[in-house]
């Protein structure tokens, strides 16, 4: 917690660090409120860094200082400064040993940064500035250090990693042992790791592209031993993945994996001890849904990929975080693209960012994806960061093109490995392997918001000459009133009246990506036989909005025939959105509602359409979510959302009641489960025409979801039918099946969760009481994120009905658990704040009601830095 307001670090003031640290070794003597922990730093003036010898800064919070010393020989008090946030030491010569020693209090540290005990386990997370918790140290990606670290623990700590490989370890007197690990490769601070437990592992082994054995490890508490397999499974194919199409092998022997319960985010990619979120690794059949099956495949992978993008070569300053993230987001993508569905993938990943990302980037807290400002970096691990960040390497590799695009990942792993970069020096580097200019690209780092596309057209049909003007523009965002010309590729292709594709060119392309760069652009298309339907941003090829004026008829056309999965998706949800603002605007009106005719048939021949990928008839077949609606919505208005949802899907439901009874049926088979996609993709479908059905709340369809979730032999099946349960039918059915649901699952804490997230974010049965009853249950815990998500964070978030009570009651519980929380986790605290946060976008009585809620966290008394930051921005 701070004293004065927490100040504001800018990109523009980076200096390189003026000392450098060539090894770290580490001790730690584990005691749950007091730990010491020893450290000797063999440090030396930065050459690069000027002249003369400054004092030497380190970082360091919430730490007890024992002692200091310098060559062997101890520092008195008056040698050094100590303060709240560190210690300033004189320097008298260009090299030496630095040697510190500090306490800590794991046991009391609810903050999850830094050293922490969750259900007995001590671990660590210290991206971004956890290890200055830790000990006093340059906490900064640029000092790279070899790291030595010997673990002290009684012996019924039995498991003590860190990173790297094992080199010794031994008994010491009474009931304690020791482990030592060095880590060959030179790391920053951030990706150090520790744990320490009573853990089970499994054990595999993966040989490499050349021929290198190494050991693969997954720890658990002993409990969920049997939850591994998955994770294991795609480590190696991940492993396997970038060994063939990045050319990257893995460097160390030795790769391990920890699961942990209390964890702020998904998982971290420490050298080569990535610790993960149980709920991001742990699953089985009977336990995960297929969901989390592929949230954990992706994770795994992504944390894999850190190896090099990220580790190897890792961030100059925490303003380049997209360098690492962006490019690790578009490379798991990728691959789960390759493992999965490709078009499912995408629509998937699209119509989150729509949804949340565009949201960030039209709110108070839009930034670039490489920021210029923070107060505090952990507020900085963003939508924007992390997946507008993919975008813009996605667009890069449209760009140039797979092969090209290889061409420039290679040269920047070569040019920067075991370096310290920017998200400069990897657009140089696909520049200089492509020989192409990227000068005007780079604004997607500079600029924050989202830009627009009006696009229209004009056929010639004399000349058989198709012209299409495009128009972009950017709405102006915190501290960037006007903005220049993006470089933006536009992936399209032309469609002939009966849905074929028309030759773009006399080569007959089909499909090209038009480059635009200008405020106002146009293209010709010569030898157009006929004027065309645009298939515009196929497979979203830029991070965009794109506007056209489509008449229903085109729509259904693209929905039909574009040879473009993601854009046929894309067409439906175009034809929604449509019906569902006429609907809104009626209920405003006062008129009585009618769902357009079109919408109807065009959802019926969805489900026509045998030959589909069946994810891909599902996602076709579900409408925009209310948060969706939301964000394309110039002003809020949360009633008329809700009713013109409720309206279309009710609807829907019983006018294609026949035609999803018949596809619940021909999918309804017992086979075993396999997380494979096309298994995947035969119970998605099956359950969201479950889910329909069940909105008619007919008995028939009620008695599918009784009999599914007494029958149910996996936690997909399961999980589907009892959100049925719950969002619909009657309150006696709904509670049976919670209750027996409950009783089965208690032991599981995964389980758990989900049952907590239904209850939370059903329009249904997750009013606010209801919530505050989820809060009293024995099974909530307010220091353990997950928890804290699966209620606090489903309720606010995916509850849009309940959290917008029109008497703002769900805004002033909010704020009330915000103001709780952060006191026991400030990173939690200032994400969980979010809804209320996008004030200005609501219609004026919920707008009032939600800057009364902001306004009272801001009034509370003293904020930490990470919300403080969240809220003043917001409250301007
Ligand atoms: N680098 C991790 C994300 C991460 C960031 C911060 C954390 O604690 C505050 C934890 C994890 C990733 O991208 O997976
Ligand atoms: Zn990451």
């Amino acid at each position: 917690m701070r004293d004065a307001q927490p100040r504001t670090v800018y990109l523009k003031d980076y200096r390189k660090p003026d000392y450098l640290v060539d090894s770290t070794r580490l001790r730690f003597e584990l005691e749950p409120n007091s730990t010491v922990v020893t450290s000797s730093l063999e440090i030396r003036r930065n050459p690069a860094a000027g002249e003369g010898l400054p004092p030497l800064r380190l970082d360091g919070v919430n730490l007890e200082l024992v002692s200091v010393g310098i060559d062997g020989v101890a520092l008195g008090v008056d040698e050094y400064t100590c303060h709240d946030e560190g210690l300033i030491i004189p320097v008298h010569r260009g090299a030496f040993t630095l040697e510190i020693c500090n306490r800590i209090d794991p046991e009391g540290n609810t903050s999850l940064e830094g050293l922490y005990l969750s259900n007995g386990m001590y671990c660590t997370q210290c991206e971004a500035e956890g290890f200055r918790k830790i000990t006093y140290y340059p906490d900064r990606p640029d000092v790279m250090s070899k790291f030595t670290t010997t673990i002290v623990a009684p012996r019924d700590y039995p498991v003590l990693l860190s990173n790297g490989n094992e080199i010794a370890r031994g008994e010491i007197e009474g009931d304690r042992h020791f482990v030592t690990w060095e880590d060959p490769f030179a790391k920053p601070a951030y990706l150090f790791a520790l744990v320490a437990g009573r853990l089970e592992k499994v054990e595999d082994q993966f040989t490499t592209m050349s021929g290198r054995k190494v050991t693969l490890q997954i720890f658990t508490e002993p409990k969920n031993i049997g939850k591994c397999e998955h994770a294991m499974h795609s480590l190696k194919a991940a492993m396997r993945w970038d060994e063939e199409v990045y050319g990257r092998e893995y460097d160390l022997d030795i790769f391990m994996i920890v699961a942990v319960d209390h964890f702020n985010m998904g998982a971290m990619e420490n050298k080569g001890l990535n610790i993960f979120n149980s709920a991001c690794v742990l699953a089985s059949p009977e336990t995960a849904t297929d969901a989390a099956f592929q949230r954990i495949e992706s994770i795994v992978a992504h944390e894999y990929f850190h190896n090099w993008s990220g580790n190897r070569v890792t961030c100059r300053d925490w303003f380049q975080l997209s360098l690492k993230e962006g490019f690790t987001v578009f490379r798991d993508a990728e691959f789960s693209a390759d493992m999965n569905s490709r078009a499912v993938k995408r629509i998937e990943d699209v119509s989150m960012l729509r949804t949340t990302q565009f949201a960030e980037d039209a709110g108070p807290m839009s930034h670039p994806v490489r920021p210029d400002s923070y107060m505090e970096i952990s507020n900085f691990y963003t939508l924007t960061v992390y997946e507008k960040g993919a975008e813009v390497v996605r667009m890069i590799h449209t760009l140039l093109g797979e092969e090209g695009f290889r061409r420039g990942s290679d040269l920047y792993f070569e040019r920067h490995d075991g370096c310290a970069v920017t998200c400069e020096d990897f657009v140089a580097a696909m520049e200089d392997a492509n020989g192409v200019d990227l000068k005007q690209f780079r604004r997607w780092y500079s600029q924050a918001g989202t830009p627009l596309l009006e696009i229209s057209d004009d056929y010639d049909s004399a000349g058989e000459r198709y012209t299409l003007s495009v128009r972009q523009s950017c709405p102006a965002t915190p501290g960037q009133p006007e903005k220049k010309p993006f470089h933006i590729p536009l992936k399209l292709g032309l469609l002939a009246g009966d849905g074929s594709e028309l030759a773009l060119d006399t080569d007959g392309t089909r499909e090209t990506v038009l480059e635009i760069t200008e405020a106002e652009q146009a293209f010709v298309f010569e030898g157009i036989p006929e004027r065309p339907l645009p298939s515009l941003l196929r497979g979203f090829s830029a991070p965009v909005r794109v506007r056209y004026d489509y008449t229903p008829a085109q729509l259904r056309l693209l929905m039909r025939a574009d040879s473009d999965a993601f854009n046929r998706w894309d067409a439906g949800q175009r034809l929604a959105f449509r019906a569902l603002a006429q609907l809104q605007q009626d209920f405003r009106a006062g008129v009585e509602l009618q769902l357009q005719p079109e919408l109807m048939e065009a959802y019926r021949s969805i489900l026509q359409q045998e030959d589909l990928d069946p994810a891909l008839v599902a996602e076709m077949l579900t409408l925009p979510s209310a948060q969706t609606l939301a964000e394309e919505a110039e002003v809020i208005d949360a009633e008329a959302i809700i009713a013109a949802r409720n309206f279309a899907e009710q609807n829907l439901a019983e006018a294609l009641f026949e035609d999803l009874l018949e596809t619940f049926r021909r999918l309804d088979h017992d086979k075993p489960y396999r997380p494979l996609a096309d298994d995947i993709a035969e119970r998605r479908l099956k359950n969201t025409a479950l889910a329909y059905l069940c909105v008619t709340e007919k008995e028939e369809a009620l008695q599918l979801a009784d009999t599914q979730f007494a029958s149910a032999t996996n936690m997909t099946d399961s999980a589907a039918a009892l959100a049925a349960l719950v969002n619909r039918g009657d309150d006696q059915r709904a509670q049976a099946a919670l209750q027996s649901f409950y009783e089965r699952w208690k032991e599981d804490d995964q389980v758990v969760e989900l049952w907590l997230a239904v209850q939370s974010s059903s329009p249904k049965r997750g009013s606010l009481e209801a919530v505050r009853a989820l809060m009293a249950h024995p099974a909530f815990e307010l220091t353990n994120p997950n928890r804290v998500r699966s209620v606090i964070g489903a309720f606010s978030n995916r509850n849009f009905l309940q959290f917008h009570q029109p008497d703002g009651s769900g805004f002033r519980f909010l704020a009330e658990q915000v103001i709780a929380l952060d006191k026991l986790n400030p990173q939690i605290a200032a994400r969980l704040v979010t809804p209320i946060t996008r004030w200005k976008k609501y219609c004026q009585g919920q707008q009032e009601m939600m800057h009364a809620a902001l306004q009272s966290v801001m009034d509370s008394g003293q904020l930490s830095a990470d919300l403080y930051e969240v809220v003043s921005k917001s409250l301007k």
